[in-house]
């Protein structure tokens, strides 16, 4: 039976108080399609009076520390994100690999930290070009998906996503063919990594997602939603999407 599909809007570092009306906006286009499930990861800062301002709309956040507290400056517990509001949190975002040298390890005991405070867990895995083009896109990224993956899993609260960081904000888009061996190579490394569960755990594609091209990304096998940044920010582009999950 297939996945229930999942589009999230990661708004990045995207989105002042004035913003709001926008996840408003979103969140009632979300509300005419009760088949499939919504989410916006705003700022931080905008968690708590979007989750205010649409209380039955799933908002997350985009990041969260995995020690429970403690001399961590700028950083924010995974308690003090389910107290904003926050529904769920997104781990091991390329950028955050990139910028602040995330490690596989480092994203695992995030995905336990979120799991733990009750949140779901988004957890990015995704090749760079150069090893697409050595070859090692399906090893890279299975390989980032078991280091990073937590002890206890479960498809109730995980879910994958898969981000080519060459997609990524760049408008290119892998072939659907490319994806659709990504997404069975995250598959069957599931299977390998949790047993039975594996089918449930929802696989979303993202880099470079949007309305236009939003319908045949997901409608490849194993393609369970999108994780959409730059065309998640107004209902506008959003909406689209949320229509071609739906
Ligand atoms: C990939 C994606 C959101 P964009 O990072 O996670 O961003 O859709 O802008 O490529």
């Amino acid at each position: 039976m297939a996945n229930r599909k999942f589009i999230v809007g990661n708004w990045k570092m995207n989105g002042l108080h004035d913003q709001l009306s926008d996840i408003g906006d979103i969140a009632a286009i979300a509300s005419e399609h009760k088949d499939i499930d919504v989410a916006i990861c705003p700022p931080t800062t905008l968690i708590a009076p979007a989750a205010e301002k649409v209380p039955d709309f799933m908002i997350g956040a985009q990041d969260c520390h995995s020690a429970a507290n403690g001399a961590h400056t700028g950083c924010l517990s995974a308690d003090m994100i389910r107290e904003t509001g926050a529904l769920l949190s997104i781990l091991g975002h390329s950028e955050r690999r990139a910028d602040q040298h995330e490690t596989d390890a480092d994203v695992k005991a995030k995905a336990e930290a979120v799991h733990a405070a009750g949140l779901g867990a988004i957890i990015c895995v995704g090749e760079t070009e150069a090893e697409r083009d050595d070859g090692k896109a399906v090893e890279v990224v299975c390989g980032q998906l078991e280091g990073s993956f937590p002890e206890e899993p479960s498809a109730d609260w995980l879910t994958i996503a898969y981000e080519p960081v060459w997609a990524i904000g760049t408008g290119r888009v892998p072939e659907t063919s490319d994806v659709e061996e990504m997404h069975a190579a995250i598959r069957n490394k599931l299977g390998k990594l949790m047993g039975d569960g594996a089918d449930a755990v929802r696989i979303l594609y993202g880099g470079s997602m949007n309305g236009g091209n939003a319908a045949a990304l997901l409608a490849v096998p194993n393609v369970d939603g999108g994780l959409v940044g730059g065309a998640s920010l107004t209902a506008e582009k959003f909406g689209p999407i949320i229509e071609a999950a739906a």
